[in-house]
């Protein structure tokens, strides 16, 4: 089945960090056979494709040296493609992205949609990998500063415009339009409003035309929202302990025909699809 042939569903993309510093579940799969076993446990849940990253961007992160990130994804991406799985990889810098896709990956995300190592648009290009370009200002000791929340024409206009302007990055490096994957960028030089907002925007991101991932999963926006609601304003309700909302998230994303949602539990965001897609069977 192609990558973009209609499935009724979001697919579902399971994360696999190969990081000791991921926010939700950094150094649990740094070891090759951990991420392996991991990703494996993914597929069997019901992943549609796996990502697997080997650099943390979670606020402040430092980034690791490219032989680093090299040595975390590719023997992964080798085992995990030897299987038959359908690997991304979640990678700002081209020469990751050519080993990656040299070693089984068919999809390079990158979260910075080409700004951090403009090269990446020429690798992909050459590869024939499809390319996810998420919204992106900056690096993650940079993203949450003040003049990166700055939206003047409004937070959904403007990561609109700043996508398109990806796009054209995309077309001048040769990557072709029906390759392409956008991504609104939650949790990315975003406030927790602005990352509301931009789910609300659904409908004006897919007017953009192209098919559309999502990561909205275990993120802070969400922590804020449940400890609000459990009378902790100030707090941020646990990590492991947000999994509800992502699932109410989930299905928001396939009532708007998202392609791709990006999660950490499978199993949850695939009982969430089954949902609306056996209301859609019995109200065909
Ligand atoms: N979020 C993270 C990492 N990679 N890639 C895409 N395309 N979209 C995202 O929202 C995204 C991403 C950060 O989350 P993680 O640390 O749980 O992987």
């Amino acid at each position: 089945m192609s990558l973009f042939s209609p499935i009724g569903r979001p697919r579902v993309m399971g994360i696999v960090n190969v990081t000791p510093d991921s926010f939700s579940d950094g150094g649990r799969f740094l070891a090759t056979d951990d991420a392996v076993a991991h990703g494996r446990r993914l597929l069997a849940q019901g992943a549609d494709l796996l990502d697997i990253g080997g650099e943390s961007t979670r606020p402040g992160a430092t980034r690791p040296l490219v032989a680093d990130e090299l040595a975390r994804v590719v023997p992964v991406i080798e085992e995990l493609a030897a299987d038959g799985a359908v690997i991304s990889v979640d990678t700002m810098r081209a020469e990751v992205a050519r080993a990656a896709v040299g070693a089984g990956a068919a999809i390079v995300n990158d979260v910075s949609g080409g700004l951090a190592d403009p090269a990446i648009l020429e690798a992909v290009a050459e590869s024939g990998a499809a390319y996810v370009a998420m919204h992106w200002r900056a690096h993650s000791t940079e993203m949450q500063k003040a003049e990166m929340l700055d939206y003047p024409g409004g937070v959904v206009e403007d990561v609109c415009a700043e996508l398109m302007q990806r796009v054209e990055a995309c077309r001048a490096a040769g990557i072709p339009d029906d390759r392409l994957v956008l991504d609104p960028g939650l949790g990315f030089s975003k406030t927790a409003d602005q990352n509301w907002q931009v789910v609300a925007g659904l409908p004006r991101f897919a007017e953009l035309g192209f098919p559309l991932l999502v990561g909205a999963s275990r993120k802070t926006f969400l922590g804020r929202l449940l400890g609000e609601l459990d009378g902790t304003p100030d707090t941020l309700r646990p990590i492991p302990d947000r999994e509800s909302a992502h699932t109410a998230v989930n299905v928001v994303l396939a009532q708007h025909d998202v392609w791709c949602t990006r999660v950490h539990d499978v199993r949850a965001a695939r009982d969430a699809l089954a949902v609306v897609t056996k209301l859609r069977e019995v109200s065909r």
